[in-house]
């Protein structure tokens, strides 16, 4: 259904391109025959079936579906919308608007998002395009209101790329002494909503709106105030911006980083001491402590004041969920964060050997330079066909590799490794005398993932009964925005890796970050090993690691709590503590 979904938008894209209409037929053929399939593709794909033998399915079409039942992702779609806004294919979900109309309304209008049409119909331009009557664009305008009901949050390495950038610009702003990100992105929460800004600017509050509402990547002005704005970029991300003074900057950075929960549980014991928090300052209640200017304010400059007036030490913003981080706060209990020096090793990546883009020597070294101390390249089991899983024989081949690369770059110590695959029954898709000469087994799920939950909780941990086995690897399958997790006990899960002596993962790719912050904080509770890997598929992905220690400091995790903080000697000793 989501692979469907996949390559409708491609053809919607195609369509809307007016590319070549056997090629739009072609993408049109392949979603119906998937739509009528009463077998999951996924399911084909993993038992090895060939898709081409499907009604309108070629041999393009089947790599593409390959790609997208291993990523849920697809190249070429990326690549077509550099040429073809994909924020289109919007309008074309819109009642009212189909993919000729969504051309018409690009090309003539300059409309390329949902935004721009809303604006459009405000503005009553599109009542007198051909073909749109006045009550097409009252039926448009409904649908659109539907639209946004249903709208999708961001995900951090989307934001990222977004957000630097305009830090940048609004620094240059003569008047702006001080830019900071507060909100969700502050709290390196995994999707992000909108952007929210605070810039410090004691007068020049025009200026800086007039700068604010000029940047290039604004498409649309939501509210332009005194010292309040909103605005859309073109990749459709809102951005709040507040002007702030000096001496409430602190309190309205503290206020604007949320969680709206943390910030109910600081104003709460505010009141008990007769203090009111706002995003304004801290102010006391009693005339007796009003400070110097003659008015009751007792601080607000610095983010630190807010949580000194109520007897507690700074907070990482991370930790703001109000999860129980005040209570440590006030017990000198809380976890001392992650640092990306305690890293010492990646866990899992893929090389040329399956779906990677770089050598076993090539992945080494990256990881060396890294100033990591080991590696472990974990290539897909003959299982994963589309990800071009490795059979018994090329694995013995691959160890081979290893050991001249072994031989070649020194100063990283690299594992025989590999992802293997967790079939249906809860077996593993390798035998075991290739276990056994495996240094590390990582295992994960990568298909029927439709399972009742008692049954793939029952799956996963016939897996992880295995002796050899040390890593469950994206333990819930969930890839942001796309795919939600499995159903699974992960409670259940997590805790016959406890039992079991077996880590789990936190895959850090921006897409996956699987586990989920609170399985991550339970994993610790039960003193399960947490090994932060970021599953990289090219040398450049190495630097993902960022993502997996936010998420890890998210799930209050400590060094000691993580798997690949072990120096090499230590992490020898773990990986044969089942045959020492
Ligand atoms: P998002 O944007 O959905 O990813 O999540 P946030 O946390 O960035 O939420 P947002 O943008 O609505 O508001 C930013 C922060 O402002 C939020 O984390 C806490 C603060 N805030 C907003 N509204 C309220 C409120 O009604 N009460 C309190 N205490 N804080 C609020
Ligand atoms: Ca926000
Ligand atoms: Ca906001
Ligand atoms: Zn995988």
């Amino acid at each position: 259904m989501e692979i469907a979904a996949v390559l409708r938008e491609f053809g919607d894209l195609l369509e809307i391109k007016g590319s070549n209409p056997f090629r739009i037929r072609a993408y049109r053929n392949a979603v119906r025959t998937i739509n009528d399939l009463t077998r999951s593709l996924a399911s084909m794909v993993e038992g090895g079936e060939d898709l081409t033998e499907l009604p309108g399915i070629g041999k393009e079409m089947a790599n593409h579906i390959g790609e997208l039942v291993e990523w849920g992702e697809l190249s070429v779609l990326e690549a077509l919308g550099q040429e073809v806004p994909r924020s289109l294919t919007d309008l074309i979900r819109l009642d009212g608007v189909g993919p000729k109309k969504a051309k018409r309304l690009w090309e003539e209008l300059g409309v390329t998002s949902v935004d721009d049409l809303e604006q459009a119909l405000e503005e009553d331009r599109v009542a007198g395009l051909a073909g749109f009557g006045a009550k097409s664009a009252e039926k448009i305008f409904r649908s659109i209101e539907d639209f946004r009901k249903h709208q999708g949050r961001f995900l951090l390495s989307e934001v990222d790329v977004l957000v630097r950038p305009l830090i940048r610009y609004l620094e240059e702003v003569g008047v702006v002494e001080r830019v900071e990100v507060a909100g969700s992105y502050r709290r390196r929460k995994e999707t992000v909503g909108d952007i929210d800004l605070l810039v410090l600017s004691e007068d020049g509050h025009e200026q800086v709106m007039d700068s604010f509402q000029a940047y290039p990547g604004v498409v649309r002005v939501e509210a332009a105030g005194g010292s309040k704005g909103r605005v859309v970029l073109r990749s459709g991300l809102p951005v709040d911006l507040r002007i702030v003074p000096r001496d409430s900057f602190g309190a309205a950075l503290h206020y604007f980083s949320g969680s709206k929960e943390h910030n109910v549980a600081i104003r709460t014991l505010g009141v008990k001491k007769g203090l009111k928090i706002s995003e304004y300052g801290v102010f006391s209640e009693s005339e007796a402590e009003a400070g110097d200017s003659g008015d009751n304010k007792v601080g607000g400059a610095e983010e630190a004041d807010v949580f000194s007036a109520v007897g507690l030490p700074w907070i990482n913003p991370l930790l703001r969920e109000n999860r129980g981080e005040v209570e440590a706060a006030r017990a000198g209990e809380l976890p001392e964060a992650l640092k990306t020096q305690d890293i010492r090793g990646d866990l899992q990546m893929h090389s040329t050997w399956s779906d990677g883009a770089n050598t076993l020597r090539e992945m080494a070294e990256a990881c060396r330079d890294r100033g990591y101390e080991y590696l472990s390249i974990t290539d897909h089991s003959q299982a994963v066909t589309v990800a071009g899983g490795l059979k018994p024989p090329q694995v013995r081949e691959q160890w081979e590799q290893v050991e001249e690369v072994r031989q070649l770059v020194g100063g990283i110590h690299l594992f025989r490794s590999l992802e293997v695959d967790i079939l249906k029954d809860g077996s593993l898709d390798m035998p075991d005398e290739i276990l056994a000469g495996l240094d590390l087994v990582l295992v994960s799920v990568h298909s029927f993932m439709n399972m009742p939950i008692a049954e793939m909780t029952k799956r996963v941990i016939r897996a992880l009964e295995h002796p050899q086995v040390d890593i469950l690897a994206h333990p819930t399958g969930r890839i942001l925005n796309r795919r939600e997790p499995f159903a699974m006990d992960v409670d259940a899960v997590l805790q016959a890796a406890a039992e079991l002596d077996v880590a789990v993962e936190l895959n850090a790719h921006p897409s996956r970050l699987d586990l989920h912050d609170r399985h991550v904080r339970r994993a610790k509770e039960l003193g399960v090993k947490v090994a932060i890997n970021t599953d990289a598929h090219s040398v450049q992905d190495l630097d993902l690691m960022r993502y997996g220690l936010d998420q890890g400091r998210r799930g209050w995790l400590e060094s000691g709590d993580v798997l690949n903080a072990m120096s090499l000697g230590e992490f020898q000793v773990w990986k044969d503590r089942k045959n020492p």
